[in-house]
């Protein structure tokens, strides 16, 4: 890859302290697996980038291990863009959450060493603040409409403005998003726990939850909800009609979106808003979603979109039809994806709010970070860069552990969306 300026270039000294003279991926499981990809220039500066896949880490551990490693080392860590497009075209087999995945890793960790380098945060190289903190939602559940109810007014005493609430299903052993104690963790098992899912018991359920959550918690505190992929279009129209007068925030993953059109259904049907994408990985995912505004919230996020360079052509083609983002923001992305999401979100000018799990004091002390929780919003720190490290020393004491997300089966056996 020719790459060195010629002798006398202006920018000779520079471009070799931004050689890229290592890179390497970091396994490790502080209560959960996440992969975090290092990159080490020439002058000592490095980045990092998170290349978490929940429940496929291996697959990207492979990916950038066999095939973007090799094609990094004597790159210039300035050439952030031209990177992208080598990595992206030259894979061939473009998209994809496995390559978007450690393309995103790559990115970003050269967007943290470009930060580094200048002595400035992310949130300044993409064009400075548009707002002080991002406003997050939490995660409220419980097995009954009562528990939920409770877990919802905790998180408004904590100071939260957003709350999405998600509750047990009578008739239904596992409904997604039902904690059992500690944070929410869907990939709890080596092989995929099998669940049974009933569509007509959790159309049942939903609307009252939100009745009784507006009569518990009143109608200033937003409120939001994630289906999971699990009704086909006329039942997601019905929910999201019937939940109209709750006023959600949004209802997320009302249904697969391969089918980008289905969507259209939804909207001919209700004024709930919509939000979807925390399982794409480019712009091509929801395209006809977002110029024909049949979505309000789009939440395909940094580290499976193929990082800050994608997203942020994603985020500006969404802001044409005033579709809004609303970053993936789970347990398995780790406090890296989050850091660089929290700069993003402090400068894109059609934010919509960001999603906030707690991570675990485990993972929080492998990922040292300088972003900040206050009133119900996130606050980017200013470090150079996107503000987290890793102590490697402390992530090499968790070890991998293969781990698989659940799959459902609808009553009789049939396979559904998880
Ligand atoms: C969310 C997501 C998660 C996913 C998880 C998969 O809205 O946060 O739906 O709950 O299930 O990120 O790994
Ligand atoms: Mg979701």
């Amino acid at each position: 890859m020719n790459q060195k300026p010629e002798s006398g270039h202006p920018e000779q000294g520079a471009s070799r302290d931004r050689e890229i003279v290592d890179a390497r991926v970091i396994v490790t499981c502080p209560g959960r697996n996440f992969v975090t990809l290092k990159i080490e220039t020439r002058s000592g500066v490095y980045g990092l980038g998170d290349a978490t896949l929940n429940g496929r880490e291996l697959a990207v551990a492979a990916y950038l291990q066999e095939h973007v490693v090799p094609n990094l080392i004597g790159r210039d860590a300035g050439r952030i863009e031209d990177t992208w497009q080598f990595l992206y075209r030259g894979a061939y087999w473009r998209r994809g959450p496995v390559t978007m995945t450690a393309i995103a890793a790559v990115d970003v960790a050269l967007w943290d060493i470009l930060g580094k380098m200048a002595g400035l945060p992310l949130y300044r190289l993409l064009g400075g603040r548009s707002r002080e903190g991002a406003l997050v939602y939490g995660h409220a559940n419980g097995s009954d409409i009562g528990e939920a109810s409770e877990a919802v007014g905790r998180f408004i005493e904590q100071g939260f403005r957003a709350v999405r609430a998600q509750c047990g299903v009578p008739g239904v052993k596992k409904a997604y998003g039902i904690s059992s104690g500690r944070a929410y963790e869907p990939a709890e098992s080596e092989l995929p726990v099998e669940t049974v899912w009933s569509t007509p018991k959790y159309l049942e359920t939903a609307p009252k939850l939100f009745e009784r959550l507006r009569a518990d918690h009143g109608n200033d505190v937003e409120l939001l909800h994630d289906v999971h992929h699990r009704l086909t279009p006329i039942e997601a129209a019905r929910l999201a009609r019937d939940l109209e007068p709750h006023r959600l925030f949004w209802l997320e993953d009302a249904t697969p979106a391969e089918n980008q059109k289905s969507f259209e259904l939804i909207r001919k049907h209700s004024v709930t808003p919509l939000a979807v994408g925390e399982v794409f990985n480019s712009i091509w995912d929801c395209k006809h979603l977002i110029e024909q505004q049949l979505i309000d919230y789009i939440r395909t996020t940094i580290v499976h979109g193929g990082g800050i360079t994608h997203v942020r052509r994603l985020a500006d083609f969404a802001a044409l039809h005033q579709v809004r983002t609303g970053f993936h923001g789970a347990t398995d992305l780790s406090p890296v994806c989050m850091g660089a999401a929290l700069h993003f979100d402090t400068w894109v000018p059609n934010f919509g709010i960001q999603e906030y799990m707690f991570h675990s004091d485990e993972t929080d002390a492998v990922f040292p970070h300088d972003y900040v929780l206050r009133d119900g919003r996130l606050y980017c720190g200013e470090s150079p860069g996107h503000g987290v490290d890793i102590d490697e020393a402390l992530a090499a004491k968790f070890p991998y552990a293969p781990k698989q997300l659940p799959v459902a089966r609808l009553e009789d056996g049939t396979m559904w969306d998880w």
